[in-house]
């Protein structure tokens, strides 16, 4: 068990490096025995700093439910982070670069709950709490030097890297278990795949969310927007660079880099 003295020492140094743009070394340089459960609870604890803030929490993201991104950052299993109002880009709008540390994006697909729901769930509890879905871009951001090769725990403390996302409309559940997604950067594809590699099908990710929150006795709220995960890796978020997800049968999704 962590102290709740060192709990928060790790919340309000990754807090302050979020707020001032900074790269920090992993927490387990220091603390070398974090486990994931304490990392979850340095990440609530972070949370509700941005909640002292004025910021809403109004959705939940599932991390590392594909294989590739798996693979990528040498993980093995999927975790979940924190979605606030503040994080949330409208649809087609402009998110400075320069806000973040080293930015990167990612095509996925959101749901959104029609009524609340408390884990565990079956894959049929789950889809029937789905009242709308959409295609969605996640912009990841690490507060670690150089985005790369941290453990389980130094990415879940960090809000299991969230930064930003922006949704497409909202439309009634319709079938997502293996939909093509492409995202285009300056209409060019740089990143394609399918829905059926998140999870096997978004909603497994959520059946995942549930699994995980019980442990922390969360309980998602009617609303609450549900990012599933990646479906391809990530690309680089560069100034300039207009990013668009076009998924069959879901409203494209774009956003602009400045
Ligand atoms: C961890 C977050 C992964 C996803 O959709 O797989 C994630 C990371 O890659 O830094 O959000
Ligand atoms: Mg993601």
């Amino acid at each position: 068990m962590l102290s709740a003295e060192l709990t928060q020492k790790l919340a309000d140094r990754l807090d302050a490096a979020l707020l001032n743009r900074q790269e920090i070394p992993r927490l387990t340089e220091e603390v070398a025995n974090l486990s994931v459960s304490a990392a979850y609870r340095v990440m609530i604890a972070g949370i509700a700093l941005r909640q002292a803030r004025g910021e809403h929490i109004v959705g939940w993201k599932m991390g590392l439910t594909s294989a590739a991104k798996r693979e990528q950052m040498n993980l093995d299993r999927a975790i979940w982070g924190v979605l606030t109002d503040a994080m949330r880009v409208p649809h087609d709008g402009e998110l400075r670069v320069a806000d973040g540390v080293h930015p990167k994006i990612e095509p996925e697909i959101a749901l959104r709950l029609g009524h609340a729901l408390a884990g565990p769930v079956t894959r049929e509890e789950a889809w029937e709490a789905v009242d709308g879905v959409c295609a969605a871009l996640e912009v990841l951001d690490s507060r670690y030097v150089g985005f790369k090769y941290f453990s389980l725990p130094d990415v879940i403390a960090d809000n299991a890297s969230s930064w930003r996302y922006v949704l497409g409309a909202w439309q009634p559940p319709c079938d997502v278990a293996d939909l093509p997604m492409a995202m285009a950067i300056n209409d060019t594809v740089v990143q394609s795949g399918t829905s059926a590699a998140i999870s096997g099908h978004p909603v497994e990710s959520l059946v995942q969310l549930m699994d995980l929150l019980t442990e922390f006795g969360i309980t998602l709220p009617a609303d609450a927007i549900i990012l599933t995960g990646a479906a391809t890796l990530a690309e680089p978020l560069l100034p300039g660079m207009r990013v668009s997800l076009r998924v069959p049968g879901l409203a494209e999704v774009r956003v602009r880099a400045v």
